[in-house]
Formats: C-alpha cells, sequence, structure tokens
C-alpha cells in the first residue's frame, strides 16, 4: 500500500508499511532483564499518547521519558497527574509496595498502554530505559525518526543482583570538563549502572576546588601527564555534575588519593611535604613515589579541610581515600594513617571505600575495601567485617587494552577482550570471597593515555555493557554465547548515540 502525500514526486512518497508486532522474547536488552513474559502484541506510541503519573516525585522520571520521546516522534507526547483511571494510550508510571526491591521495576505492556511499577523512582527509572531499549535504536539520535514506534507486549520483571554498579573515571592524569562527565554519566544510566566514581587528585593533577587551600587547584591543578592545561572543578561545576548524576539515579563518589598519590598536593602546599619543601609538578606516568607526610599535624589538618569541603558537596554515603600504592610510606606510618584518614571521613559523616590495601589498617565497621590487585588484602578486609567492592584489574579494568594493537591503554594487569570482559562472575572470582561479602562491581578507566572523550569511549565501550549486566543480572542468566548475539544487536543504538565504540571482532555485530 503506497501513500502520496502532497505534490511530491513519485520518488519521495512515504511507504506505509503495515505494523509488525514485536515479539518480546526477542528484545535484545542489556543488562537482561530477570523476567520476561511475552504476549506476542503491540502498543503504538502514536501522536495520542500521553505520559501519566501520580506522585510528585514521578513527575522528573515521567519528563525525562517525554524527553526523549518528543525529538524522536516528533508528538507532543504531554505529561500529566493521572486524575482517575489512566485513558488508553498511556504511558503510566506509578509507585507500588507490590514491588519490593528498592531497584526493581514491572514493565506491563499492553496493546492499548504501558504501566510501569515500582517501590523507589530509582525502579521506574529503570523501567523507563527497559523501554527506551524497547523503541527502535533510531530514537536514540535525537532527532525525528521514520520507523513505526511499537512496542512489544507482555511483562518484564526486573531486579538487579547487586547495589552498587559503577564505573571510575580518572579525570587526575587527564582532565575532562564537565560536559565529558555529563556525556559519561547519561551514557550510564541506559545500561543501569548507578554509581560514577571521580579520581580527582593524583600525582598529575588536583581536580576539586577547595575554598580553604586554594592553591590545590591554582597551582596542583594546572597541568596533567604529558605537560597539558589540566583543569579543575569549581565547587559550583562539582555541585553541578552531582545534581546531574542524581536526576539519572547515579550516585558520585569523589576519590582524594592519600597517602601516596599526592605530589599534586605536594606541589602546591611545601608545608605539606617532611623535609618542607615543595617539589615539581608531575607530568610523567610513575606511580608509588608520593607520600603525604605522616608525621606532622597540618597533614591531618588538611585532610579534615579536605574532606570537610568534599563531605558538604556530597550527597552519597561514601567518600573513597585512595590508599593505592603508597611506596614510599612505611606500613609503620600506613596503618595510623589509614586508622586517622578513616576517622575524620566519619566525622564528617560518610564512610570509607579505599583501594585493598587499607586492609592492612583497623577498618572501622562501615568501611568498603576495593578488590583491584590483591585478593588476600580483600579477604584479610572480610576478616573484620568489611564488604568488599570488586574491580578486579584483570577482568574489570578499563584502562586495559583489548589486545596488543590496541592504539590506547596500558596492559600491565592483562590483554581484555570484549568476552574476557563478560566471562567471569563476581562472586566466584576469588575463593573466599562471595556473594554476601560483596556489594557491587566498580569499573576504573585510569586516563594515563586517555585524552579525549573518543578515547574514552572506545575504552569503555563495548565492555561497560557486559561489566553492568555482570552487576544487574543473575549469573545463572548470563552467558557469552547468547550475550554477544544481543551485543552485535545494539551496533545500531551504540551508533545512534554516536558512541566511538571498539568492534570487536569477537562480536557478530548485525
Ligand atoms: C594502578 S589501580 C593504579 C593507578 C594506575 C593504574 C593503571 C590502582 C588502585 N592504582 O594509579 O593509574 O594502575 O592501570
Amino acid at each position: 500500500l503506497i501513500i502520496c502525500i502532497g505534490l511530491v514526486s513519485l520518488t519521495s512518497c512515504e511507504t506505509k508499511k503495515p505494523a509488525i508486532p514485536r515479539d518480546l522474547a526477542k528484545q535484545q536488552l542489556i543488562p537482561k532483564p530477570v523476567n520476561v513474559n511475552a504476549t506476542g502484541s503491540s502498543f503504538e506510541i502514536n501522536g495520542n499518547t500521553s505520559i501519566q503519573y501520580q506522585s510528585d516525585e514521578v513527575q522528573p522520571i515521567a519528563t525525562y521519558l517525554a524527553e526523549i520521546l518528543r525529538p524522536a516522534t516528533g508528538f507532543e507526547i504531554p505529561v500529566k497527574v493521572m486524575d482517575s483511571k489512566p485513558s488508553s494510550d498511556h504511558i503510566f508510571l506509578t509507585l507500588t509496595d507490590s514491588i519490593t526491591s528498592n531497584e526493581g521495576y514491572e514493565l506491563i505492556t499492553k496493546e492499548n498502554g504501558i504501566v510501569i511499577k515500582a517501590n523507589k523512582p530509582a525502579g521506574l527509572f529503570y523501567g523507563v530505559q527497559t523501554l527506551r531499549q524497547l523503541l527502535p535504536a533510531s530514537i536514540e539520535k535525537g532527532t525525528k525518526v521514520s520507523d513505526t514506534l511499537l512496542v512489544a507486549t507482555g511483562i518484564i520483571t526486573d531486579s538487579p543482583s547487586y547495589g552498587y554498579r559503577g564505573v571510575m573515571l580518572d579525570v587526575s592524569r587527564h582532565f575532562f570538563g564537565v560536559d565529558d562527565v555529563k556525556r559519561v554519566i547519561d551514557l550510564l544510566s541506559i545500561y543501569k549502572m548507578n554509581r560514577l566514581h571521580l579520581h580527582l587528585s593524583d600525582d598529575q593533577g588536583w581536580r576539586i576546588e577547595i575554598k580553604s587551600w586554594p592553591n590545590l587547584t591554582k597551582h596542583g591543578g594546572s597541568s596533567e601527564v604529558g605537560g597539558g592545561e589540566g583543569g579543575f572543578y569549581t565547587q559550583e561545576q562539582y555541585k553541578d555534575i552531582v545534581k546531574y548524576a542524581q536526576d539519572r539515579f547515579i550516585t558520585i563518589v569523589p576519590e582524594i588519593d592519600m597517602p601516596g598519590h599526592t605530589n599534586a598536593a605536594l606541589a602546591s602546599y611545601p608545608e605539606l611535604n617532611c623535609n618542607g619543601k615543595a617539589p615539581e609538578l608531575y607530568h610523567g606516568t610513575n606511580v608509588g613515589f608520593s607520600t603525604l607526610c605522616i608525621d606532622k599535624e597540618i597533614t591531618y589538618k588538611f585532610i579534615d579541610d579536605v574532606f570537610g569541603e568534599l563531605a558538604a558537596m556530597t550527597p552519597g554515603e561514601y567518600i573513597h581515600i585512595g590508599g593505592d600504592e603508597s611506596h614510599v610510606t612505611p606500613l609503620k606510618d600506613f596503618i595510623p594513617f589509614i586508622n586517622r584518614a578513616q576517622k575524620i571521613v566519619e566525622k564528617h559523616g560518610k564512610k570509607v571505600i579505599g583501594w585493598d590495601e587499607i586492609a592492612h589498617a583497623e577498618l572501622l565497621p562501615n568501611t568498603v575495601v576495593q578488590y583491584w590487585s590483591k585478593g588476600e588484602n580483600a579477604i584479610k578486609g572480610i576478616g573484620q567485617g568489611a564488604k568488599v567492592l570488586m574491580s578486579p584489574a584483570t577482568k574489570a579494568y578499563l584502562d586495559m587494552q583489548y589486545d596488543s594493537i590496541t592504539p590506547i591503554g596500558l596492559h600491565w594487569a592483562a590483554y581484555i577482550e570484549v568476552d574476557e570482559a563478560y566471562n567471569w562472575d563476581l562472586a566466584t572470582f576469588e575463593e573466599g570471597i562471595s556473594k554476601e561479602n560483596i556489594i557491587g562491581i566498580d569499573a576504573p578507566l585510569w586516563t594515563e593515555t586517555v585524552q579525549t572523550m573518543d578515547d574514552i569511549e572506545y575504552l569503555v565501550f563495548p565492555r561497560v555493557l557486559g561489566l553492568a549486566e555482570i552487576g544487574w543480572t543473575p549469573t545463572s542468566q548470563r552467558n557469552w554465547n547468547e550475550y554477544k548475539v544481543r551485543l552485535g544487536n545494539h551496533k545500531d543504538r551504540l551508533e545512534a548515540l554516536d558512541i566511538n565504540y571498539y568492534p570487536s571482532t569477537r562480536v557478530p555485530w548485525k
């Protein structure tokens, strides 16, 4: 059936294709939902579609969905409070106690409308992300698409395996501005990630304004690896990032790395050095040569001020204190330093995360140990009652090259191809660390070799989709041969989002 509208030549005639109902069971969702029940028909988003909600706290999520659908459809897609029963052609978002999991949701699609139910707004947001992936990839282009917007009918019941699903971005080795961080947040939210850990200080740069110690950014933030310009976030910019992330149900976890990885701070304030002399700024990529002066009282005044200002800008429960690779801090100094740093963070109302070496110290009851290199450290932490955040470098490090010819990245831990980043399980990775010990996964992107947003995307995508699924989908429901097909089917979506992904030959890209 061909319908020509207006006085246009035959070649530009619109072809109205009959709608083919979609099969919900065959949708290519990442992360894979826990339960899918297809009913073999479809709902069409059209000019009559509206988004309805009941309580005020849901309104921003309804608006978020409308803002995705409006440019793609050209339709008005009004957002309104539901007064009585939702009218047909609705997409209805509702909070209910019948869903029990904090981040879980149910997405029910019938021929006359869609209902997303959740216990908390976060669950509704994840239901919206699932709905987004049920629509044609072309909606991600942000411009009007010609595809008919059909959603397959059925019920999806879903909730995550782990509560902490994150990525770490190192903004110290190379600095990335607010817009880049926001793009990372947007892309992570599509895959239901809920934490962005920002590595805000290291030898090569201090990236967060601390008003009581202004030289940290003025001098310590002025360069980066290779000697380029560097940069930093003002407190206003940082708060803007925190809010932007919060609106997408992502909590920012700020890290100030110490007592090692502190050359930028030491270069900014001579009094922080045991010899009272400030070193030069550092533009190289060696690790393990710097340390705060453990014996000086000013060191603790410094970290009290820094954590105080940081805690005041941090709605999330955690502050990360680093603690890795303090090779020039003897253990007899490292232990009391970490003990005291934890107490200072706690005094400011936050819980501590630290790299696995902190397990040598006496951990506070709520401290989390981030496993990156030594299982024995993580196990030592568990012995003290700590929980573990899983980031084993051989699987979860996003700065590792895919193979020996990857143009950027490192390979000190491993080459990590897309299948290797997917084919493992948090709870069986290390004997002695099991599911009840683990809060989730954090995938770090260190940026010694990463200079642009394109570089970030190339190392993060597509591996992060698999890492997101490791955090969300039960292990018993995951296998590479099935996943690789779903990933291959995401090609259109990655391209519509304009992501510079690595086109691994191990994935059957469609
Ligand atoms: C080790 S991982 C580091 C970082 C480097 C990274 C490079 C960790 C806690 N420390 O300082 O950037 O290797 O892969």
